[in-house]
């Protein structure tokens, strides 16, 4: 039966901003404040799906999250009519303000960790939405990622969604940003391959100095165990503390992997040799490409900065290997020699692929921050909503709805304007018909 990797990516939403909200995200950091462009961003995610799907890809969407989030607001004491809420907040605590309107749900790599039904002792594909906890803006993601899930993949005989892990920084989890699965083919079991940041209980291991890890070794492991994975074929590896302060506050800044390929870089884990052992044990008889980077080849900074692993590996067709790569790599004399005359000619990678999402990037989000990666059997992409699979038809009915709903610009200020609490709803009221979500939104129920 054929088994096809699909990739989910995050509808940019309406309140797209630049608020300087996470610490140890470089570029969240250092655009801060700047004008952010809502309909250009939300058009170069949706220009990079349609791309991937004419790749010969199956490509899916995912909504985004209700924004303002006025129930956080209540909870933390805001009273009166909404505009009251809006107004108290910018006054009071802006950042709470901005923390309840950012689009980061966009970052779909973050909105769970998915394992296909073939690595699962119950046959199901499993499904955990990332908890977030580290970051309040993320923190208030899941509650709704968990509706959006449910009702994309539609069919409790085929898939299993679990509940978030524990609120608290004991179970930090980021999702698939820090969870990659190797594999010969979609529909064959794989070996499922968790990063984390730091144990939070054993506070004897090597952690970060500078910027705190989001994601704990406690977290990984009650995923595993909730997604019924074979201990045999499941790995776990420490990010190296180091890169942590640089700005890797997920793992795929820092490598990605794909089938039988992995591409890092030499200084991204702790005890990389002990680790690619395990990788390759577990993998099995036939080779595991280790496409190691090093830092002569491509320095850790130039990594952040271009976001090299961030970019998509993706099987072709053909079977072979291709990487979607956001346009900063060309920009990075250093990362475009290493892809042009190293990559290309030397690994098992191809193809590159280049595009626009800067409005993203200038948050820290990449083109692999944008998809969630969901491993389908041919019966199972079936059973999945339909509606939320990308093809010319729905790139243009989103196209419109953007068109027609999003502002142009966006600054701090203009999340003072009351109007925008409205705006936001007509286009998700019209998003979810399109894509046949049922009533998803707090504002909806
Ligand atoms: O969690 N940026 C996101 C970027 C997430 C990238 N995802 C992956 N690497 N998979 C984050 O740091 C910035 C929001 C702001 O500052 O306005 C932000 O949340």
């Amino acid at each position: 039966m054929s088994s096809y990797e699909v990739n989910f990516d995050g509808l940019v939403g309406p309140t797209h901003n630049y608020a300087g909200l996470s610490t140890g995200n470089v570029a969240s950091m250092n655009n801060a404040s700047d004008k952010s462009y809502p309909k250009a961003a939300a058009k170069q995610g949706l220009d990079k799906m349609l791309a991937v799907s004419k790749l010969g890809l199956k490509q899916g969407v995912l909504a985004p999250a209700q924004r303002p989030d006025l129930q956080t607001l209540r909870r933390l004491g805001f009273s009166g009519s909404e505009e009251q809420i809006v107004e108290k907040a910018f006054k009071e605590n802006p950042i709470l303000l901005n923390a309840c309107y950012s689009a980061s749900s966009m970052w779909t790599a973050n909105a769970a960790t998915v394992s296909p039904s073939a690595d699962t002792a119950d046959g199901k594909v499993h499904m955990t939405p990332a908890n977030l906890v580290n970051k309040l803006h993320r923190s208030i993601e899941s509650p709704v990622t968990s509706n959006i899930l449910k009702a994309t993949f539609n069919d409790e005989k085929v898939f299993s969604h679990h509940e978030a892990l524990p609120y608290g920084d004991f179970f930090g989890d980021e999702g698939a940003a820090n969870h990659t699965r190797f594999c010969h083919e979609y529909g064959e079991q794989g070996v499922e391959f968790f990063v984390y940041g730091k144990h939070h209980f054993d506070k004897s291991k090597p952690r970060p100095t500078k910027f705190e890890a989001r994601h704990t070794i406690e977290a990984s492991k009650a995923i595993a165990r909730l997604h019924q994975l074979d201990p045999n074929k499941t790995v776990f590896a420490q990010q190296n503390p180091d890169v942590i302060d640089q700005g890797v506050f997920h793992n795929d800044v820092i490598g990605v992997g794909n089938k039988d390929v992995y591409f890092y870089h030499e200084q991204g884990l702790l005890n990389s040799k002990e680790v690619e052992e395990n990788l390759k044990r577990a993998f099995g008889e036939r080779p595991l490409h280790l496409v190691k980077v090093t830092t002569d080849q491509v320095p850790v900074l130039d990594a952040i900065k271009s976001y090299l692993f961030n970019s998509q590996l993706i099987a072709l067709p053909n079977n072979e290997t291709a990487l979607i790569a956001p346009e900063e790599c060309k920009n990075n004399p250093a990362v475009w020699n290493y892809i042009e005359n190293y990559m290309l000619k030397e690994t098992p990678i191809k193809h590159v692929h280049v595009f626009n999402v800067t409005q993203s990037m200038k948050n820290g989000g990449g083109p692999a921050c944008l998809r969630l990666r969901v491993a389908l059997k041919e019966t199972e992409l079936a059973s999945v909503n339909q509606a939320t699979l990308m093809d010319e038809t729905l790139h243009e009915k989103l196209y419109a709805l953007v068109d027609k709903h999003y502002r142009e610009e966006l600054t701090q200020n203009d999340l003072r304007d009351p109007k925008l609490i409205n705006e936001v709803r007509s286009f998700l009221d019209e998003l979810t018909t399109v894509l046949k979500l049922g009533s998803i939104y707090p504002f909806q129920q």
